[in-house]
């Protein structure tokens, strides 16, 4: 199996998870920071009762190296800077793998250039920043990747099929819009709430606001072609409510930090697409609203 030369961009919490996976599968990694750091950079990880240092190489946007396997773990408003900036380390034969939650980026990205045809990878791996240098694995999920119209991996994904429930996914457009889905009916509800996961269900008030959401979003997956999304919609927004109860969604953890949350990539993808069919979301604008006069 070859192991290739991994630059992780966006070295968050998620990004340092995949990191450590795949050094641990016998990938060598760089970690791209904003700013100099210290070189190798040691940070600690915490899985279950497991805790271990780990230490990466860093670069920074200004090394001239080239880059062959990019990871982006970026915030989704980040994700088409960012990569810009590295694209004097990049050429035609980088492969680049974008796992950020949202859609909309992998085409802005195209659009600028057009040779990278980056993949698109989705995660329900759940992991937090306990200070800078201390990372919690807090939640074993799973990670599904792909090229839309790809059914076979590529050569590098070897490595990537020894992380646990890390799978190559056929229809990853799919799977994209089931997460977006999803997003669409959990994060803005407990940003504007200000609640836990699991509140949307034990709440009735909030409850009644899943299923008026659900039914919009089905019917907007229904005319973006993906009908069997819109059918499970509701049982699958339940099981991922039941499963996070006690979690604080990542669009309310970006509320009240003020940072800017990925609300235009969440529920603007999805009014983009029910504006081009017709479809009027009112209870979803109405969340993007209420989401950006909360600041984000
Ligand atoms: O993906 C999530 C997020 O917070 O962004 C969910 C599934 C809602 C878990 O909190």
């Amino acid at each position: 199996m070859t192991a290739h030369h991994w630059h992780v961009l966006g070295a968050g919490a998620m990004g340092c998870l995949f990191a450590a996976r795949l050094q641990d599968s016998g990938c060598d990694i760089t970690l791209v920071v904003r700013d100099t750091r210290p070189d190798p950079l040691a940070l600690v990880l915490e899985d279950g009762e497991d805790t271990r240092e780990m230490k990466f190489p860093t670069t920074t946007a200004a090394d001239r190296a080239p880059i062959s396997h990019l990871l982006v773990t970026t915030k989704a408003y980040d994700v088409v800077d960012a990569v810009s900036s590295l694209a004097h380390r990049l050429d035609r034969d980088s492969q680049v793998l974008l796992l950020a939650n949202g859609l909309g980026f992998a085409s802005e990205l195209s659009g600028r250039y057009p040779w990278l045809a980056p993949y698109c990878g989705t995660t329900t791996e759940g992991a937090y920043r306990v200070s800078s240098f201390r990372i919690r694995h807090a939640g074993h999920g799973a990670t599904r990747i792909g090229r839309s119209g790809e059914p076979n991996p590529p050569a590098w994904f070897a490595p990537w099929r020894a992380l646990e429930n890390c799978l190559w996914e056929q229809d990853i457009d799919s799977a994209l819009w089931e997460k977006l889905a999803v997003n669409c009916a959990i994060n803005p509800l407990t940003a504007v709430h200000d609640c836990r996961n699991g509140e949307l269900l034990s709440r009735p008030e909030l409850a009644r606001e899943v299923d008026a959401l659900c039914n919009e979003i089905a019917r907007v997956s229904e005319a973006a072609e993906f009908a069997p999304i819109a059918a499970g919609l509701r049982a699958r927004v339940e099981e991922v409510i039941r499963n996070t109860a006690s979690n604080h969604s990542s669009m309310l953890q970006d509320c009240r930090a003020g940072r800017t949350t990925e609300i235009d990539y969440i529920t603007g993808q999805l009014l983009r697409v029910a504006d081009l069919h017709g479809i009027a979301a009112p209870r979803n604008r109405s969340l993007l609203e209420q989401v950006k006069r909360l600041g984000g």
